[in-house]
């Protein structure tokens, strides 16, 4: 096996890779996974280190007047990064943006040379896990990574890398609570900036127009009254659904020059809770989404601003009103378009089919959640955090743990409920208990009974009902559905057609249908909205194929189906 630390005993970092002798390198773009972009199996499957650089100028005007912050949108799964030889940033947990003050580091008016060192080894103390273990191939010893979860381990600098200024005095962060009282929305905000009693906060509020509805001048912390104010409204709930408000935040001195500014969007709106219910702006809401990836052909988990819009086209030509960033953070461009269009996102970090539970997991697993709510935290569409996928709930360890991880995100944010999209049965979970919602994954007619399509209806039902039973919580299926291979037309409905895919999708609407009438069932999400890749194994053709689409972003007849559907859905709100 060849030695995979190599890189660092031969201070990779301070060198122009491509001159290095013996590199075995290639031109690789920049968002993308690397896996899909050359011809090669060994780059596809690599398991380690990969390392990448670049030079970039920086002007000689920036010195001594600015701060210059280098930022990752995010790198799967760790980055370690160098600017001009020197360690600049690590980072672990992939999906999530990272970022260093760089301005000691750089060479001001002249070349630098950017390296990052990017490793997609997960094992069992990683969000998500997985296991490394070396293997005897006919090419030698190999390293190879197994993983339980169902996506490919796509790895690489996914999304933009950018370097930005600041002043000296500067913004550092906003934190904006909103609510309602009467036609007045009341705009909460807490700025952290670099402190001093000479400098003061002047926040403006524009309405998308531009015109000035509030404002005032703090130190910081202040809430503004904003009269006959247009609230954020979910899609299709509204005849103008995702109404955004731009708060303006500048820092004056005492001559009243502008040292800073930042602009932050945001959306007017309550959420709330009950045991039955879950209310934006007191309404009750019925999602009616899909559990989705980050997933396209050549650039894998790379941001690919077509395939964003060209999904968010399909969400509106469908109906759909939510849908869940299944099962890691999606990039931040994505999570602009739902506040604009109004789509309700359920949150998820990237912790999927966790089973072990250390204590150096759990602290990991806040970290991660801990990053996604600083992230996160202003966005209107953002209505719930999801902080698990099909995690192993039925242990008493597990119970603690989620308990433990639930705490957390609740210490950080009381305004938006939790949930686990959970897969154990009813009776053997540990984790509802600790939830506000619960959600549960179900492959009736699939993995359970597969071909069966008269077993689906009475036992969602059931299920569904013994969720709210033992829990007294409001539950919604966060997936269902079938792999469908497009143009395979078998009838009467046999697995993988797209007859099957649809009448599957009928027989779980009937159990919706019934379930609604209960009053606390609150959504469902179809498995998936598009095909997408994953490991390589025997019960996946080209990847999974349980998508309404392709992965190309085509409807399979069961999308029309769901179209019909969700329309008539909307058309009762
Ligand atoms: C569920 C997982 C999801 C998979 C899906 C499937 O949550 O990630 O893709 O099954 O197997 O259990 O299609």
């Amino acid at each position: 096996m060849s030695d995979p630390l190599i890189g660092f005993r031969q201070y990779w970092y301070k060198n122009d890779l491509t001159k290095l002798e013996g590199m075995d390198v290639h031109m690789m773009p920049v968002p993308s996974s690397y896996n899909d972009i050359t011809t090669q199996t060994n780059i596809r499957d690599h398991v380690g280190l990969v390392w990448y650089d670049r030079t970039f100028f920086v002007p000689q005007s920036w010195v001594n007047k600015k701060r210059v912050i280098l930022r990752f949108s995010s790198v799967s799964y760790a980055a370690q990064v160098w600017l001009n030889g020197k360690l600049a940033v690590n980072h672990e947990i992939g999906h999530l943006p990272f970022q260093k003050d760089v301005t000691a580091l750089l060479n001001f008016g002249a070349s630098n040379r950017v390296t990052v060192a990017c490793d997609n080894t997960l094992l069992q103390d990683t969000v998500p896990q997985g296991t490394v273990y070396e293997a005897k191939t006919d090419l030698g010893n190999k390293l190879v990574q197994s993983y339980t979860f169902d996506f490919f381990n796509y790895a690489g600098i996914h999304r933009p890398v950018v370097l930005y200024t600041t002043p000296l005095h500067y913004i550092d962060d906003i934190t904006v609570y909103t609510d309602v009282s009467g036609t007045t929305g009341l705009v909460y905000y807490n700025v952290i900036y670099t402190k001093s009693d000479d400098v003061t906060c002047v926040v403006t509020l524009f309405d998308k127009h531009g015109t000035k509805v509030a404002g005032a001048e703090s130190y910081g912390q202040d809430a503004l009254k904003v009269p006959d104010a247009k609230l954020w409204w979910p899609y299709l709930m509204h005849k103008d659904p995702g109404y955004l408000y731009t708060l303006q935040v500048e820092l004056h001195n005492t001559e009243k020059e502008v040292l800073d500014v930042y602009r932050q969007p945001i959306g007017i709106r309550t959420i709330s809770w009950t045991n039955t219910s879950l209310l934006i702006n007191n309404h009750p809401i019925y999602f009616h989404g899909f559990g989705r990836h980050e997933d396209a052909d050549i650039r894998g988990k790379g941001l690919d601003l077509p395939t964003i819009i060209r999904d968010h086209n399909l969400m509106k030509w469908i109906r759909g009103n939510a849908y869940r960033t299944s099962h890691y953070p999606y990039a931040d461009e994505i999570m602009d378009v739902a506040d604009q269009l109004g789509i309700m996102i359920i949150d998820e970090c990237p912790s999927v089919d966790t089973d072990a539970f250390s204590l150096r997991l759990l602290e990991k697993h806040k970290d991660s959640l801990t990053e996604l709510y600083k992230r996160d935290k202003n966005r209107p569409s953002v209505i719930m955090w999801s902080i698990a996928n099909e995690p192993r709930t039925q242990s008493k360890a597990a119970g603690q743990y989620f308990e433990e991880v639930a705490k957390h995100i609740k210490s950080l944010d009381r305004t938006r409920p939790v949930t686990i999209a959970i897969a154990r049965g009813v009776n053997e979970d540990q984790s509802g208990f600790h939830l506000d919602v619960i959600s549960f994954n179900r492959y009736n007619a699939w993995y359970q009974n597969p071909g069966r399509l008269d077993m689906i209806t009475e036992k969602i039902v059931e299920e569904a009902t013994a969720w709210h039973t033992k829990y007294n919580k409001p539950v919604l299926v966060s997936e269902y559905g079938a792999d469908t291979m497009p143009g395979l037309h078998i009838y009467p409905e046999y697995i993988w057609s797209e007859e099957y895919q649809v009448t599957l999708l009928s027989n779980h609407f009937k159990a919706f249908d019934r379930l609604r009438e209960q009053g606390w069932f609150i959504g469902e999400f179809v498995w998936n909205f598009a095909d997408f890749k994953t490991a390589q194994t025997y019960t996946r053709v080209g990847g999974n194929k349980k998508g309404l689409f392709t992965r190309d972003r085509q409807p399979k007849a069961g999308a029309h189906h769901v179209r019909k559907r969700y329309s008539l859905l909307a058309k009762e709100l």
